[in-house]
Parts: structure tokens; C-alpha cells; sequence
């Protein structure tokens, strides 16, 4: 073991009574979580989203590097030029550069280039992905298992943010170069998805096939 420091850890077990009651408990409140497409203007408190955030910087990273970062973007001047860039990358996706297989596979959720939601949910989470950081602020260090990383952070942030009551959508306009611009990020970061939070609009929908998740035998074996 190196020389760094180490200090006692703090684990506080669970019954199996009540560890069973967890794991089902946060089985049921997970499988209720939807993306969502429609969103309401309805404002959510800012540290909603701070907790979420800090939440995910939870989230396990190669070397405890963290090589994430996340840009919220709440209401403000930043909204109409980031639809309007998200929009033409989606125009030019759905016009064809996404192919006919992608298209075809999409063709389910019903989705097309319009983003309205970019401009009336309450906050937008810009999360990147750092190639080179550290620990520690102004470190320049290589950074390790990065997408894995920030794909844990993003599901804490999912997690957190169903928890709490609130509606999500996972998107990820492509290419998503814009938000380094737009955000003020360094070139050095991978915009990895944009996160949007908030209420469901009225009336809101999902597909039905939304509802399908496979079973535990087709997810898994236990060997
Ligand atoms: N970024 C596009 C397309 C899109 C792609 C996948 I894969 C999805 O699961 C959903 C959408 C859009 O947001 O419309």
C-alpha cells in the first residue's frame, strides 16, 4: 500500500430485512422513471439540480481523476442560440446523415429536429468529459476510463434527479461541438449528452414500447 494517507471507513450495514426492503424499494422507483419529450415551463428550485450535480460527482472515476464537468444552464440568453444550434445538427440528422438504419430504429420513439424543450424546461445539464485533469484544480494529469466514468456520474444524475421528483431526457444532439462554444469549455473536453430537467408538459406521452424492459434472464446470468 502507498504512502498517502488513509482514514477508517465508514460503512453502515443494512438488516437483510431492510436491505431487501432498499433494493426493491429503489427497484420501484427507478422503474418508474420515463424520458421525456414534452416539458412543462414550470420552474424547479436551483438546488435541486446542485444536489443532483453533487450526487453525481459522486460516481466512481479511473484514478478518482473525475473528469467530468457539468454546465447548467438555466433560463437566460444561452437558450435560443443553443436550440437553434442543436436544431440544425438535428435537421441535418434526420434529413439523412443519420442513415436509414438509424432512422428506421428511431421511427418508434417518433422524434424529429424540433426541440422546443431546449428553451421551456427549466435547467439544462451540459455534462463533459475531460481527457487530461486530476484531482485537484489545474492539475494537467492524463485522465482513465473516462466515458466509463462520466456514463456512472450521468446515471447517478438520472437517479437523482427521478428521485426527486422531477422529469428527465437524456439528449444528444451530434455532433454536439456547439456547447463547448456556447458553454465556454475548453477544447481538451468531449460534450457527452445533455441532460434536461424538469416538470412533464400536460398531457405528456411516451412511446409504449418505452414500458418494455427485459426481463432479469435476458439481462443477466448468475454463473
Ligand atoms: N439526437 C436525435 C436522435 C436520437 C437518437 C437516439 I439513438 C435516440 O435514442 C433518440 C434520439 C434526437 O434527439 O432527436
Amino acid at each position: 500500500m502507498g504512502t498517502e494517507p488513509r482514514v477508517p471507513l465508514v460503512f453502515s450495514g443494512l438488516p437483510e430485512s431492510e436491505m431487501r426492503a432498499q433494493a426493491l424499494g429503489f427497484y420501484e422507483t427507478m422503474k418508474t422513471r420515463r424520458t421525456v419529450r414534452d416539458f412543462s415551463d414550470r420552474d424547479v428550485p436551483r438546488e435541486i439540480i446542485e444536489h443532483a450535480v453533487l450526487t453525481a460527482g459522486t460516481a466512481p472515476s479511473g484514478a478518482n481523476h473525475q473528469p467530468w464537468f457539468f454546465s447548467v444552464i438555466g433560463r437566460g440568453p444561452l437558450r435560443k442560440p443553443l436550440r437553434e444550434a442543436a436544431e440544425a445538427e438535428e435537421r441535418a440528422f434526420y434529413a439523412g446523415k443519420a442513415g436509414e438504419e438509424w432512422l428506421d430504429a428511431l421511427s418508434a420513439l417518433g422524434t424529429d429536429a424540433d426541440k422546443p424543450f431546449l428553451e421551456t424546461a427549466p435547467w439544462l445539464i451540459a455534462v463533459f468529459a475531460q481527457r487530461r485533469g486530476g484531482p485537484k484544480p489545474g492539475d494537467n494529469r492524463k485522465n482513465y476510463y473516462v466515458p466509463e466514468s462520466v456514463g456512472i456520474a450521468c446515471g447517478l444524475l438520472l437517479a437523482s434527479l427521478h428521485k426527486s421528483g422531477l422529469a428527465t431526457l437524456t439528449h444528444t444532439p451530434n455532433p454536439m461541438g456547439f456547447l463547448t462554444e456556447l458553454c465556454g469549455r475548453p477544447e481538451t473536453e468531449k460534450p457527452v449528452m445533455l441532460i434536461v430537467a424538469g416538470y412533464p408538459a400536460e398531457g405528456a406521452t411516451v412511446p409504449l414500447h418505452a414500458l418494455d424492459k427485459k426481463p432479469l434472464d435476458q439481462i443477466c446470468a448468475f454463473l
